[in-house]
Parts: structure tokens; C-alpha cells; sequence
């Protein structure tokens, strides 16, 4: 053997290194132009079977609770915009890859490609709310990026192209990311102008309420300048799921089915639900995942119809002790039966604050329960209540590792100040909430002085937060300001710090400010 065989000679390494090269180009071409088509052919059939969205949704569902937690906690509502990046730039890594698999062993590359698609075709049909034609996006995505990634690197062109050749291959791939740039741009376009269930949804005016909340009194505000208003806006409601595509629901199709262990089966239509008696009530939704000091908390005045009457009619039989409710989309949550049939405000809502639903707050109609956090309580999208027991069934979140029961626990969280804080700066204030129970007090601690009674707000019920605020005359420097509640039965917000899984975060909030 000599030397030569062995080594790559110079322009041996080069063509190497463009053959690398052309074929990731042509790889990223096809996946981009199969994207873009994807997305406007599900634009045309219909928003939920887009290509990146079931694939999302897939990885959302597969994914390990540990990874959902660390998402919401670093990029809290954030969470999807993130997980769609993340799965851009994974495919565009594969596609490079399937590119120079295709340039050197022909059609493996081809082959990946149309595994990628086959995933998100797979991924579009186990949806719940898949139609039968959920499939096509993905597979005309797969196909279009195998056939693109045959022609511009077909057997016959150079395998690394100089020239007029490679002049001509990056102009058909400059061509190709183009087309499936402009057919993605399309895709949203339509979907954009077809949200006709929006138009259904502003077009709406709800009933007057049959039982109308009583007036917020003006003592429930304190009026301090970065506390939370008692009253969240919907604009600014904290949205917490794990549909990556807002479910689109008419008003028309909707309908309730309650089963399972029921003497009676019911079904109740939209038209049906407007017309009985719709009640008012403010309730306080607090998601498990919030951390102390954390904002996914949210106060707003609901309108809708006690689950209890319907629970009612259908007749449970005696050794249910659970309802499981499923969302359009395949969610479920599981609800201790006695907290839909005992007296509190347990409600199939259709508004909030005086509006229909928001679409990403469960329009049509969603659960609200107080005193339970939102992932064994509040339904959005809500299509059916199977009357159940917990050793029967279980909850999305618990069968992630969840507690199967979710009682909100008592907190309480400084608002202002945070960050810093200017000499003279006047005031302590925050909420706190221990929603069917109560609040009756918050006490708060500055370095490491006495335990202080701060004023609280007038609560506009056991189901809300309530403000709660303390003078201070701020000296300058570095202080460490902290809060504890006290709730209606004589309970004490423990110190001691837990985790939001697998029930609920505890401990007190703390902030250190700088007075300046
Ligand atoms: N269909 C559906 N409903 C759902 C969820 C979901 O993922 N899907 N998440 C629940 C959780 S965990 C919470 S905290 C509340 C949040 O309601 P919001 O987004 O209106 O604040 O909705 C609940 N309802
Ligand atoms: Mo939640």
C-alpha cells in the first residue's frame, strides 16, 4: 500500500467539503419548501392539522413532567412560543443532515424526510380533535421535501457543482426556499382571514345574568400604584394549556354530554345552556405550577351556569366520586364530585367579565371551581363530563406525576416594591388568597424586625384574592421584605418551601430592595 491510497489529496478534501455543503443547502430547501406547503395546506383544510402544530402538541403530550415544568417555569406563558422555535430549528438541523445522507447515500436522505412527515402525520391523526383528513398536511410536506431533494441533488447533476452548475443549483434552491417561504406567508394569511369562529365570538351578546354578582365595593381596592387591580383584564389574564393551536369552536356544534355513572345521560346544546338562569360570580383561578411570588393568578367575574343542577339531572349514582371533564382537545381534569354539588360557585362558564369567553380562555365554555387549582378544575374548551371515581380514571396532569387532588393553597405575594425602590418610597402592599376558605389576615416582616399586621382590603369573597397593604418609611439600602397570610380557619402560611409539583408551591414570598 502506499501513502497515496491512504491519504485524501487536497482537492479530494475540497470536493468533500462542498459535497457537505451542497447537500445540506438542498436538504434545508426541500424541508422549508415541504413546510411552507404543509402549513397553507393545512390552512386549507383545517388549523389543526398543521404540520409543526401536531408535531408540538405531540412533543407536549410525550413530553417527560419534568421538561413541561422547567418550559413554564422559563418561559412561563411563553412556553409555546419557545417549544416552536425549538422544533424550527431541530427540523432545519435534520434537514440538513437528511441533505448531505441524501449526497452520499442516495435515498436515505429522501428516506428521512418522509419519516419526518409520516411523524407529523402520525402525530396530526392521534389528536383528539382530528379529522379525517388530519393526515394530508404532513404527508404533502414529506412528499413535496423528498421530491425536491431528488431533483436538485439527481444522480445525474455534479455531485459538487462548479460554475454555471453551482450557479444553477443555489439559484433552484435559493427558488425553492423562496416558494415555500411565500406558500407559508399564504397559509397564515388564510388562517388569519378565516377566523370565523372569532366572528362568531364578537358577534355574541350574552344574556343578563339571572343572579348578578354584587357590587365590588370600592373598599376591596386599596389604590396603590403596581398592585394588582382586584379585578384581572382578560387582555392580561395569565393562559395556561397545552393546546398549541387555540381550539376553534362554533357555538353551533357545541354541545355537553355528561355520562359514565349516571342514571340519566344528558346532552345540553349551546342554545339550550343560554336560555336557563345564568348566574354572576367572581372566583380567583391560580394555577398549580405558580411559584411564591409568581403571577399565574387571575381574578375575574364569571358568567355561567351551576354544574351542580346539571349534575342533577343526570343523577350520579352513589359511589361516584369524581368528574372527569374532557376538553375538544382531549384534556382532562379531575374533580372531586362534591365540589360540583355542594353549594359553591362551581360553574360551566360561557363569560368573563362581561364578555364571551376569550378563545384562548375556553370559548364557548370552560369550568370555573373555586378552591381548586386550574388543572383538576378549570376546563376550557369543555365537551363532556364522565361521572367517574379517582380509581378509575385519571386527570392529564396526574397522570404525569400530579397530585389526582388539587386544593389551592394559602399564599400570599408582595407587588410593590420590587426591584428597587426610591428613598421615601411609602408603602408594602400585595395580595393573598386561599380561595373557599378565606383570607383573614397578612403580617409582614422587613430585615429582621417584628412580624407587622397589614391593613386588608375588603374581600370581595372567600373565592378571591384580596390586597392587602403596610406603611413603610423606606430607609436607604439593601432591605428584605416578607409576607405570610393567615386564612379563616386559623391557618398560617407555612415557611417551609416546596416545589409546585407535585400539589402546589408553599412558602413566603420574599423581596429584596434596593432603596436608593
Ligand atoms: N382544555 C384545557 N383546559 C385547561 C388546561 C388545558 O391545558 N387544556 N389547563 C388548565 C390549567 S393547568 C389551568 S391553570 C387553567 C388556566 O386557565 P386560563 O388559561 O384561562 O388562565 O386552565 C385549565 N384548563
Ligand atoms: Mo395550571
Amino acid at each position: 500500500m502506499t501513502p497515496t491510497e491512504v491519504r485524501s489529496s487536497p482537492a479530494d478534501v475540497r470536493t468533500g467539503r462542498r459535497r457537505l455543503v451542497t447537500g445540506s443547502i438542498a436538504g434545508v430547501a426541500a424541508v422549508v419548501l415541504g413546510a411552507g406547503l404543509g402549513e397553507l395546506t393545512a390552512a386549507i383544510l383545517s388549523p389543526g392539522s398543521s404540520p409543526f402544530a401536531s408535531i408540538g402538541s405531540a412533543m407536549i403530550d410525550l413530553a417527560p413532567a419534568w421538561a413541561k415544568d422547567t418550559a413554564i417555569a422559563l418561559f412561563g406563558t411563553n412556553d409555546k412560543a419557545a417549544l416552536l422555535v425549538g422544533i424550527a430549528i431541530v427540523l432545519l438541523v435534520v434537514a440538513a443532515g437528511a441533505g448531505v445522507l441524501e449526497r452520499v447515500r442516495p435515498p436515505w436522505g429522501r428516506a428521512v424526510v418522509l419519516l419526518v412527515g409520516l411523524a407529523g402525520a402520525i402525530a396530526a391523526m392521534t389528536r383528539a380533535d382530528s379529522g379525517l383528513l388530519s393526515w394530508v398536511p404532513s404527508a404533502v410536506a414529506g412528499v413535496a421535501a423528498s421530491v425536491v431533494l431528488w431533483f436538485l441533488l439527481r444522480p445525474d447533476a455534479p455531485p459538487a457543482p462548479q460554475g454555471e452548475d453551482r450557479r444553477n443549483f443555489l439559484a433552484w434552491s435559493g427558488g425553492t426556499i423562496a416558494v415555500g417561504v411565500l406558500a407559508a406567508i399564504g397559509g397564515s394569511a388564510l388562517r388569519a382571514g378565516t377566523r370565523s369562529v372569532e366572528a362568531v365570538r364578537s358577534a355574541l351578546r350574552l344574556p343578563a345574568p339571572a343572579v348578578v354578582a354584587p357590587a365590588v365595593p370600592a373598599s376591596a381596592s386599596l389604590n396603590v400604584e403596581g398592585l394588582s387591580p382586584v379585578i384581572t383584564p382578560n387582555a392580561d389574564f395569565y393562559r395556561i394549556d397545552t393546546a398549541l393551536i387555540v381550539p376553534q369552536l362554533d357555538t353551533a356544534g357545541w354541545s355537553l354530554r355528561i355520562y359514565g355513572m349516571v342514571e340519566q345521560e344528558v346532552t345540553i346544546t349551546w342554545d339550550e345552556l343560554l336560555a336557563l338562569p345564568l348566574e354572576e360570580s367572581y372566583t380567583t383561578l391560580t394555577c398549580v405550577s405558580n411559584e411564591v411570588g409568581g403571577d399565574l393568578i387571575g381574578n375575574a367575574l364569571w358568567l355561567g351556569y351551576p354544574i351542580r343542577e346539571l349534575l342533577k339531572r343526570a343523577a350520579p349514582t352513589s359511589d361516584a366520586d369524581m368528574v372527569l371533564s374532557r376538553s375538544s382537545d382531549g384534556f382532562t381534569a379531575s374533580t372531586p364530585i362534591e365540589a360540583l354539588t355542594d353549594d359553591r360557585n362551581a360553574i360551566l362558564a360561557v363569560g368573563m367579565n362581561g364578555e364571551p369567553l376569550p378563545a384562548e380562555h375556553g370559548f364557548p365554555v370552560r369550568m370555573v371551581v373555586p378552591g381548586l387549582y386550574g388543572y383538576v378544575s378549570a376546563t376550557k374548551w369543555v365537551t363532556e363530563l364522565q361521572v367517574t371515581r379517582f380509581a378509575d380514571a385519571r386527570g392529564y396532569w396526574t397522570d404525569r406525576g400530579w397530585s389526582d387532588r388539587g386544593p389551592i393553597k394559602l399564599e400570599s405575594r408582595i407587588d410593590v416594591p420590587r426591584g428597587n425602590a426610591p428613598v421615601g418610597a411609602s408603602v408594602i402592599a400585595g395580595v393573598a388568597w386561599h380561595q373557599h376558605v378565606g383570607v383573614s389576615g397578612v403580617e409582614v416582616q422587613v430585615d429582621d424586625g417584628a412580624w407587622q399586621q397589614a391593613t386588608l382590603a375588603t374581600a370581595i369573597s372567600d373565592d378571591t384574592w384580596v390586597q392587602w397593604s403596610l406603611p413603610w418609611d423606606a430607609s436607604s439600602g439593601a432591605h428584605t421584605i416578607r409576607c405570610r397570610a393567615t386564612s379563616v380557619d386559623g391557618e398560617v402560611q407555612t415557611p417551609d418551601q416546596a416545589p409546585p409539583a407535585p400539589d402546589g408551591a408553599t412558602g413566603w414570598d420574599e423581596v429584596t430592595v434596593q432603596v436608593i
